[in-house]
This record gives structure tokens, C-alpha cells and sequence, in this order.
């Protein structure tokens, strides 16, 4: 389908009449206009989770507790179009993997469960009696040669019900292969949090909001992927606190914000500015930043001292809870400005700036999201962030804190039920004693590793529940093309997506019921949880008819598959457990007494129930009991070998018109960016001199040292307010150039954000 192009400067703000046009444009477009009654039960007690993002929720809730984003997540979730088998009459995979990302998921609904037939190339219906028994034989034979060569993926979506059965399933199984979203995302926060402050997950719970005097966000596009935070935010504004952005790009919701809900802003060009100072960090350079700032503290501290008057660091907070701090301080006095300047991209006066806000601050949050966690040194970037958070005793009192923004909308709650490749992170003597089996204690499978294990054929089997793994996955190509080396793949969605165009040599697509969707069992609807981004556990209630009568629910699915697969295996009551969800409630409250104590009581109380923080506390869970200052390996967290300057950073980016590999549309507002995603946005200094001009075609090539020529080709150059050195791509379009090795270290976070690349003239050759 033909689209016109238009590359523009946007120049409205985030929120406001721009955002609730698209609102409506969305519902028309997605056949919705039925799922409208809904939105007012957005993100509330009596109603649904938004399947978008996973930010609080607060309570009492706005009166529409929905965003631009979340709206059109609903419409497109409850669309009035769908997929049927009779569509696949029609189009081959073949031919369909020549169908764009917006394209495949703008069919509609699956239907009903589907196989594929390799003689017709094309999936044909199937009840779901049949594809459980098949699909149960199959994992049977795999596991009777070797548990191991299964892995069970999951996105961060199905709730924290659906994700205990799906991780008990897998371990009953027999292996802990279960990697998820979050290995693409917040993992880095995993791995970096438990070090520093002995929790992985934030400390900020949304009362922080109302008392925090400065903020500093880091990497986050809260405009796109977190909009409800900009309420937060614009209060906190208003009620005069600081916040100051790094980020490459002027990203709109972090410069200016109309509040759609209130008729005044709306009426009014009363527009709330939302960062006081904003900082285009080079890509990788948030380490050299947080640097700068804490010499620049150190500095304003000594003079302090010099002058006898009140010291800048929390001397009392650090004597009584951290360790590590001469070394830190040390090493934060070696680094020369020079360096610093050059590897963030901001001058030393800019940082002593905010050194000096940051001093006389009483309450500072750190916000952070993709920018910091997709980099080879993303953990030394989180926990520099701890570090310049310790030094003022920013974390453990009201209105401070660290605020890693989660994905998906319950991806962080997967991990608190036991998703995690990691055995150490699960309690398994508790489930063996539960369930009466022995789980497998060997490490299993995380995203990166999964995918090396399939080019390596050690996978037979590939089960997803939800997402678009080979899609959000790096080194699209190399993948695509030893997927069908497997023997079994089932995948779990709501939607077609390109990862269901990829089959092993037995391939099903099961279709389930969406959140929003009523599900009804034995005991009658029933309702799931989730975890948000502040560790508050909530409910959410499907409230619209099904899609198809054929659809079945994730749990139900989760409950057959086990059966088919692992039978007489366990305790595990699968039919009960369907029958009635405040059973598996009950059995991950028996497994996390400390964290769900009276679950099924609690999960209706208004704005849910927390979760246990003990970094919140000031009780620290790490190996010595303090909180940890850590010292980092290098100043810039990014793979780019630095000396050639035709190699540049590549970021590759969310549009405001997307939920991952979901693609609404074309309509990237806020960057002005129309009817295209194949673009690179270049510095215009860059852009000269490379030889480039405006709206040509150009091709990427990454630099790696594995002899693996990763290029594509088709990208228009766009002039953008970029730093040097640094462009910018959409994924998922990028992913082929993301090497699968260059992952964040420890965590295995691909590196999405600092991608070395070079230009390629549309002529074969290099720039
Ligand atoms: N509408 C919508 N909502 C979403 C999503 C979506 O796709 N659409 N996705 C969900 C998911 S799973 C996630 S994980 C979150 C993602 O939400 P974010 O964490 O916001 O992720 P991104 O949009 O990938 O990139 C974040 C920002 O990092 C900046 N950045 C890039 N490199 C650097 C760097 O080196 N340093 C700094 N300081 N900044 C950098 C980019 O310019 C961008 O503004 O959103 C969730 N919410
Ligand atoms: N280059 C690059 N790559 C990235 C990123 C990046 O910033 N840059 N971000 C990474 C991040 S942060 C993430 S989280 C991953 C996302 O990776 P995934 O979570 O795997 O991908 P999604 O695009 O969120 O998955 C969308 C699909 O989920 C299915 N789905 C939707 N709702 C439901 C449901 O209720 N149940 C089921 N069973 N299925 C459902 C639909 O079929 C839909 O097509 O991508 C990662 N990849
Ligand atoms: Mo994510």
C-alpha cells in the first residue's frame, strides 16, 4: 500500500489535541468504536489493566486514567477485524513474509487454532483437542531424548496467574529455558540492582512524586512509552521541582505537555514545560555524565569542608549504609574533565550545573529506561546511577529514589512469580515441597543464549507466549533463517505477527483471549494480576465478548499443554487451577508468603497492594548489608572502537505510533516523521561530511569482528537534532544489524542503543 511521506517539524506539544485526533483515528481505523464505552475503566479498580505500559496506577485515578498511547492499545486489542483461517486460503507464509509489521497485525484477531501445512505452505484450522495432543507428543519425544532442547519464552504481558503456571509447566518439564521480553529490556536492571542496593527492582512508589524536589531522567521517552507518568510529572513541575533530561534526542514529552484531560490546558496554549535543562548525551555516554556530576559534587563537598560549612555528601548516610565509597571517590577524582566532555557530549560547565542543583536538592529521583540498559556497559551505567543517588542518601526517604520505568505491563511481575532462566531467583525447594516434583536446578536458557542455542541446532522446540521473538530478538536474518531448523514451534498470540510466518517442521499458532476480554470458567469470569513499575500488585477484569467463540484463555492453554506434555507429574491441580484462578493465587502465596500474604484478600483493595521494597527501608539484601557504590570499567558504555570517525552509534528507537513490533501506523507525531519508518536520523554536520544529502537513500553496514556482513539497505537520510557521531532507526526494522554477541555485559541485554555502524551509499561501497 502506497503512503505519503512527510517529514516535518512537529511543533505541538505532547498530550493535547494532537493526541486525542489519533485517538479517534485509531478507533475508527482498528472497526472499534464498540470497545470506546470501555476506556473509562482503564487502569481502575472495577475494570482492566491497559495492556500497554506498566506504569502505577495511582489512586484515587484520574478520571481517565488513560493515555494517547494506552487508547490506542485498547482499540487495537479490540478491534473488529479478524484473521481467519479462510484468510490463509488466501496468502502462502511465503508470501506473507513479505508483508510489513503493520500490515500482518492490522488483520485482526486470530480465531481459532491453527497448524501449518509444509506441502500447502499455508496454516489450516484445527481443533484444539487435536493440536494439544500433537503438540504434547511432540514435547514428550523431546524431553524423553533431552529436557533441555525446549525453551519456553514468554512476553511480558500474561499475567503474574498465567506466568506461575507457565514457568511450573517448564520446570516440571524439566529445564529453567525460560527467557523473556525482559532479557531485551529491564534485565540490565536485574543484574545491576541487586549489586548496589539488594533489590532488583525500583524503590519509587508514586507518593515519591509529591514530594520530590529534583529529578533526573536518563534515557526514558516517557511522551511515547509511559505517557500517564507526565502526569506525575507535570505536577511535580508545577509544584516548582527541577527535572533534567539526558537524552540524544529532544523527545517531545519531555520538553512540553498538554494534559488532555484538563478543558483549561486544553483550551488555553498554557502548555506545562517539563525539563528545566535538557541534555543531548551522546549514545553510551550516561556513565561519563553521572561522572562529571559526582566529580563536580565531590568538588562543591571539599569546599564545604574547606569552608566549614554543612558537607554536600550524606556523610551520615554513607558511614552507616554503604561501602565502596574511597575507591569511588577516588576513581571519580582520576578522570580528567577533557574526557569526560568528550565521551558525553556535555561541557563540564553544563554538569557542574546540575552537580549544583543536585547539592542543594533535599529529594531526587533517577529515572531511567532503554537509553541506559541497552549498552555493552549498561549495568556500569545503572549502578552509576546508584552511585551519584548514594552520595546525597537519595534512595530509602520519602521523595527520592531509583526509578527504572518497566516495558510491558507485567513484565516485571513475571519475574516476581518465577519466570527466570535463573534458578538462584527462584525458590525451588518450596515449589518441589508444593507440587511434589524435582525442578531442575542447572541454569537454563536466557534470550541471547536461546537464540545461539538455535543457530547451534541444540533447540528442538520453541514455545512463546505472546511477543514476536524473532522480531525483537537481534541479528533478524541469521535467526530467520535457522529458526526452521526445529522441530516444534507453538506460539500463543492474539494477533499474526512475523515470528508466526517462521515454522519448525511441526508448527502451531494458538489463539488466546486478550486481557481486556471476558473470561469466563467453572467458577465463573474470572480476573488475572500484574505487577507495575512501582511494585504494586493490581487486578484487572476482561469486560469486552471474546473475539471468537474459539479462543481459549492463556491459563487454559498453559493447563493443556502441561497436561498433554507432563502428566501425573506433579500435584498440580491444572483443571482446578483453570476452574477457578484464586487457586493459583492461593499456590503463588503459598510459594512468596512474604511478598503475596492474603493475595486473594488484599488484590481488591483500592489501588492493589505493594510489594515488599526492602532498599525502601534502608534494609540492604546484598552480600555485605551495605549499599554499594561501584566503580566503572570504562566512560562510555558503547562497543563504537572510537578512533574511526566514520563509524557512528547507532539508536534504534520506539515511534510514538507503535507497542514494540506492534505497529499502528505511520505516524511518528512528535518527531515528525510521516508515512515512512525506513529512515536514519542524521546530524546534519554528519550528513556533510559524509557526502549525504537530505531524503536519499542510504544503506547501514555494522562493524563487527565476527566476518558476519550484517547490512541493509533503503533508509532515507532525515536532518535531525542529533549529536554527532550518534543516528537514529526504528526497530524492529533495524534488527538486522544488531549483532547477537554485542549484548550488555552480565545481563545479556542486546545492545540496541549503540549499534557501530557505517554509512553505505545506495551504490555498493562504503562511505
Ligand atoms: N506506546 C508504547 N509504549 C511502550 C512501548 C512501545 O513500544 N510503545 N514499549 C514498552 C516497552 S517493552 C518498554 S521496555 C518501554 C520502553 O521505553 P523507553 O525506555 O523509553 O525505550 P526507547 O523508546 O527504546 O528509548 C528510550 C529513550 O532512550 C534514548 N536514548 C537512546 N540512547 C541513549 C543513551 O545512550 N543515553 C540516554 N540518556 N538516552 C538514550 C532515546 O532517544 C529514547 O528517547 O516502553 C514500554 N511502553
Ligand atoms: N532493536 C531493538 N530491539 C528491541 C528493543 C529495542 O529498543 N530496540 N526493545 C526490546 C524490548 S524492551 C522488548 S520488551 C522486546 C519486545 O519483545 P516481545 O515482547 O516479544 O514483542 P511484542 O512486540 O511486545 O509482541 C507483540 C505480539 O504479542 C502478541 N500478543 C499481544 N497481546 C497478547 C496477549 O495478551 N497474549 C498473548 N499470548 N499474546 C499477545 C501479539 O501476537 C503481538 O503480535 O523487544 C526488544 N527488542
Ligand atoms: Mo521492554
Amino acid at each position: 500500500m502506497a503512503r505519503k511521506e512527510k517529514i516535518e517539524e512537529y511543533s505541538g506539544p505532547a498530550g493535547g489535541w494532537g493526541s486525542m485526533k489519533s485517538v479517534t483515528r485509531h478507533m475508527l481505523k482498528q472497526d472499534a468504536v464498540r470497545a470506546a464505552p470501555l476506556l473509562p475503566k482503564q487502569n481502575k479498580q472495577d475494570g482492566f489493566m491497559c495492556v500497554s505500559c506498566a506504569w502505577a496506577k495511582p489512586e484515587p485515578p484520574h478520571a481517565a486514567e488513560f493515555c494517547e498511547n494506552g487508547a490506542k492499545a485498547t482499540f487495537f486489542e479490540l478491534t473488529g477485524k479478524r484473521t481467519t483461517p479462510e484468510f490463509f486460503t488466501r496468502h502462502t507464509l511465503t508470501e506473507l513474509r513479505t508483508w510489513t509489521d503493520h500490515d500482518l497485525e492490522n488483520q485482526g484477531r486470530l480465531t481459532q487454532p491453527l497448524r501449518y501445512n509444509p506441502e500447502t505452505d499455508r496454516y489450516e484450522a484445527v481443533d484444539w483437542s487435536e493440536a494439544m495432543a500433537e503438540i504434547g507428543r511432540e514435547l514428550a519425544a523431546i524431553r524423553s531424548r533431552d529436557p533441555k532442547r525446549a525453551v519456553f519464552y514468554t512476553s511480558g504481558r500474561a499475567s503474574l496467574e498465567t506466568s506461575y503456571m507457565y514457568q511450573l509447566f517448564a520446570r516440571i518439564y524439566g529445564n529453567n529455558n525460560l527467557p523473556d521480553s525482559s532479557n531485551m529490556c529491564h534485565e540490565t536492571t536485574s543484574v545491576a540492582l541487586p549489586e548496589t542496593i539488594g533489590q532488583a527492582v525500583g524503590t519509587v512508589r508514586l507518593e515519591d512524586f509529591d514530594q520530590v524536589s529534583t529529578l533526573l531522567f536518563f534515557g526514558q521517552n516517557v511522551g511515547s512509552n509511559s505517557p500517564r507518568m507526565l502526569h506525575q510529572l507535570k505536577d511535580a513541575v508545577e509544584r516548582g521541582a527541577t527535572i533534567i533530561t539526558f537524552n540524544p534526542l529532544k523527545e517531545r514529552g519531555l520538553v512540553r505537555f498538554v494534559d488532555p484531560q484538563n478543558p483549561v490546558q486544553m483550551l488555553t496554549p498554557n502548555e506545562t514545560r517539563i525539563s528545566t535543562l535538557y541534555h543531548q548525551v551522546r549514545a553510551g555516554g550516561d556513565i561519563a555524565v553521572m561522572v562529571g556530576i559526582a566529580k563536580a559534587l565531590v568538588a562543591l563537598d571539599d569546599e564545604a569542608q574547606a569552608q566549614g560549612a554543612p558537607r554536600v555528601l550524606d556523610t551520615a548516610f554513607i558511614a552507616q549504609h554503604t561501602a565502596g565509597l574511597a575507591e569511588f571517590d577516588a576513581y571519580v577524582r582520576a578522570q580528567a574533565w577533557p574526557d569526560i566532555e568528550q565521551e558525553s557530549g556535555v561541557s563540564r560547565g553544563d554538569l557542574e550545573v546540575v552537580a549544583g542543583i543536585y547539592a542543594k536538592s533535599p529529594s531526587v529521583i533517577g529515572v531511567y529506561g532503554m537509553g541506559l540498559t541497552q549498552h555493552k556497559l549498561g549495568i556500569d551505567t545503572v549502578q552509576m546511577l546508584t552511585n551519584l543517588l548514594l552520595l546525597r542518601g537519595n534512595i530509602g526517604k520519602p521523595g527520592a529514589g531509583i526509578c527504572p520505568v518497566r516495558g510491558h505491563s507485567n513484565v516485571q511481575g513475571q519475574r516476581t512469580v518465577g519466570i527466570a532462566e535463573r534458578p538462584e531467583l527462584v525458590p525451588l525447594d518450596r515449589l518441589a515441597e508444593q507440587f511434589g516434583f524435582e525442578p531442575p536446578r542447572e541454569k537454563g536458557l536466557n534470550t541471547v543464549e536461546a537464540c545461539e542455542a538455535i543457530v547451534a541446532g541444540e533447540v528442538d522446540a520453541f514455545v512463546g507466549l505472546g511477543g514476536n521473538f524473532l522480531r525483537a530478538i537481534p541479528d533478524r536474518d541469521v535467526m530467520e533463517a535457522n529458526w526452521p531448523r526445529m522441530r516444534l514451534t507453538v506460539q500463543i498470540a492474539t494477533k499474526l505477527n512475523r515470528s508466526h510466518l517462521f515454522c519448525g517442521d511441526v508448527a502451531y499458532l494458538l489463539p488466546c483471549l486478550g486481557r481486556i476480554e471476558i473470561d469466563r470458567q467453572a467458577s465463573g469470569e474470572q480476573l488475572v494480576t500484574m505487577e507495575d513499575s512501582t511494585s504494586v500488585f493490581h487486578k484487572s477484569r476482561g469486560m469486552q465478548e471474546p473475539a471468537s467463540e474459539h479462543l481459549r484463555s492463556e491459563p487454559w492453554i498453559v493447563a493443556e499443554l502441561a497436561k498433554a506434555t507432563v502428566p501425573g507429574e506433579s500435584t498440580v491441580d491444572w483443571d482446578g487451577w483453570v476452574g477457578d484462578y484464586g487457586k493459583v493465587r492461593d499456590a503463588i502465596e503459598g510459594t512468596w508468603p512474604d511478598k503475596f500474604g492474603g493475595f486473594n484478600r488484599r488484590i481488591h483493595e483500592p489501588g492493589g497492594f505493594p510489594k515488599p521494597l526492602p532498599a525502601r527501608e534502608r534494609v540492604w539484601k546484598t552480600e555485605n548489608g551495605k549499599a554499594n557504590f561501584k566503580v566503572p570499567q570504562a566512560l562510555h558504555a558503547s562497543f563504537d572502537p572510537g578512533t574511526d570517525d566514520k563509524v557512528l552509534r547507532l539508536i534504534t528507537l520506539r515511534s510514538n505510533d507503535q507497542f514494540n513490533t506492534t505497529v499502528y501506523g505511520y505516524r511518528d507525531r512528535f518527531r515528525g516523521i510521516e508515512g515512512t519508518r525506513m529512515v536514519v536520523l542524521m546530524n546534519q554536520g554528519d550528513i556533510d561530511r559524509l557526502g549525504l544529502k537530505e531524503g536519499q537513500e542510504v544503506g547501514m553496514q555494522t562493524v563487527a569482528d565476527d566476518h558476519v556482513d550484517r547490512r541493509m539497505q533503503g533508509f532515507k537520510v532525515v536532518p535531525y537534532d542529533i549529536p554527532a557521531g550518534c543516528v537514529g532507526a526504528y526497530y524492529p526494522e533495524a534488527n538486522a544489524l544488531i549483532p547477537l554477541y554485542q549484548h550488555a555485559e552480565r545481563s545479556f541485554t542486546p545492545a540496541a542503543k549503540s549499534v557501530p555502524v557505517r554509512m553505505l551509499k545506495p551504490e555498493p561501497g562504503i562511505v
